[in-house]
């Protein structure tokens, strides 16, 4: 008898509908790795009762998490203390600051619970991130990122273009 599931993956949470152009970097890699995904606007300050929910649950239906947000980013870190799944975060280029404030959000963790972060607005790497943590454990996506890294290599020329 084939079970049926509704779990996906990966979880991509964003703080605000803004976010997206930016994270849509990670479904885009996440859909060439066939990796599959659901994609929510969680945010730590103006829905703090939503990310407490999707946070305290995530476990149950996703593997990792991959979570944006800009500005005073508190919502990669602030899931990271409520679950145990992997999370990481991508910190939003902002207006004011570039940025910057986003990324020391996010990375200056306290010791104990761990965010990774991926550089500004890189959200390309955050799926590449949760792909290689997967493929310790889905051959089928080891395979499909092997398959990525060996056609990345073979796309750089040695010479460039005169
Ligand atoms: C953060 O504030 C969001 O993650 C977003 O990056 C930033 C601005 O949000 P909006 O004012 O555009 O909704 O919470």
């Amino acid at each position: 008898m084939k079970i049926t599931s509704n779990k996906k993956q990966v979880a991509i949470i964003m703080g605000s509908a803004s976010d997206y152009p930016i994270m849509r970097d990670a479904e885009k890699i996440l859909r060439l790795l066939k990796i599959n995904f659901d994609t929510k606007i969680v945010s730590a300050h103006r829905t703090p009762y939503r990310m407490f929910e999707f946070a305290k649950n995530a476990h149950k239906r996703y593997k990792v998490i991959i979570a944006g947000a800009g500005g005073s980013a508190h919502l990669a870190g602030m899931v990271s203390s409520l679950s145990r799944l992997p999370v990481i975060g991508v910190p939003i280029e902002t207006k004011s600051l570039k940025g910057l404030d986003s990324l020391l959000s996010v990375i200056q963790m306290p010791k104990g619970i761990v965010t990774a972060t991926v550089a500004i607005n890189n959200a390309n790497n955050a799926g590449l991130l949760a792909a290689q943590i997967l493929a310790l454990f889905d051959k089928k996506v080891e395979k499909k990122f092997t398959e990525f890294r060996n056609k990345q290599t073979k796309s750089v020329k040695i010479k460039p273009k005169k």
